[in-house]
């Protein structure tokens, strides 16, 4: 079994109900445990600034699939939400994005599956959930923590949860 980390996005819709059903879907399709969730973030639009806030979120889980596998099912599950690569461009809106953040400590470095994720420590939205859940992991010998003191966090913004 693998201990994977899951970073999730999207500013288009009822995120924070996708979210919700893109998890339980992550579960079933990749024979997955929940093992964290973190809380949902609102945070400012990184890369594109001409567009809607963002939800985030993180969550750990434990999966037999391998890593090819696991990000041919999340991309599967992005589509369901309504998510169409043909007609969006790069770090513009979305309904549903999966990043696969770190695959145990598992290194790839090719342009479909990069691992760990190579925007990881650039993206503050990526980094405060992940902290909520793992702060003291160490990806690619760098902890959660101390990556994210050395970024802004301005704008992030922790929502209460769903009832
Ligand atoms: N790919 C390679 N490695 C990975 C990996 N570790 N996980 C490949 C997931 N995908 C990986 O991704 C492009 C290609 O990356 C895929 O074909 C995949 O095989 P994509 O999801 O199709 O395209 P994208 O999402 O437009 O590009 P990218 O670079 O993943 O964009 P981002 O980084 O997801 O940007 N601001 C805030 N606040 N919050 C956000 O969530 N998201 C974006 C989207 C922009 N700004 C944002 C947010
Ligand atoms: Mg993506």
């Amino acid at each position: 079994m693998a201990d994977v980390l899951i970073a999730l996005g999207g500013n288009v819709g009822d995120v924070r109900a996708t979210f919700q059903k893109a998890i339980t879907n992550i579960c079933g399709m990749a024979q997955a445990a929940l093992l964290a969730r973190s809380s949902d973030y609102a945070t400012p639009p990184w890369g594109d600034e001409q567009q809607a806030r963002f939800i985030n979120a993180c969550i750990e889980i434990e999966t037999s699939l391998d890593p090819h596998a696991l990000l041919f099912t999340l991309h599967k599950i992005e589509q369901k939400f309504g998510r169409d690569r043909t007609t969006e461009k790069r770090w513009g809106p979305r309904s549903l994005d999966l990043d696969l953040i770190a695959y145990d400590d598992v290194s790839i470095a090719r342009a479909e599956l990069t691992l760990p994720h190579p925007l990881l420590f650039e993206r503050a939205f990526v980094l405060v959930p992940l902290a909520e859940i793992a702060s003291g992991r160490l990806i690619a010998g760098r902890s959660i923590a101390s990556a994210l003191a050395l970024l802004s966090t301005d704008g992030i913004e922790r929502l209460p949860d769903l009832g």
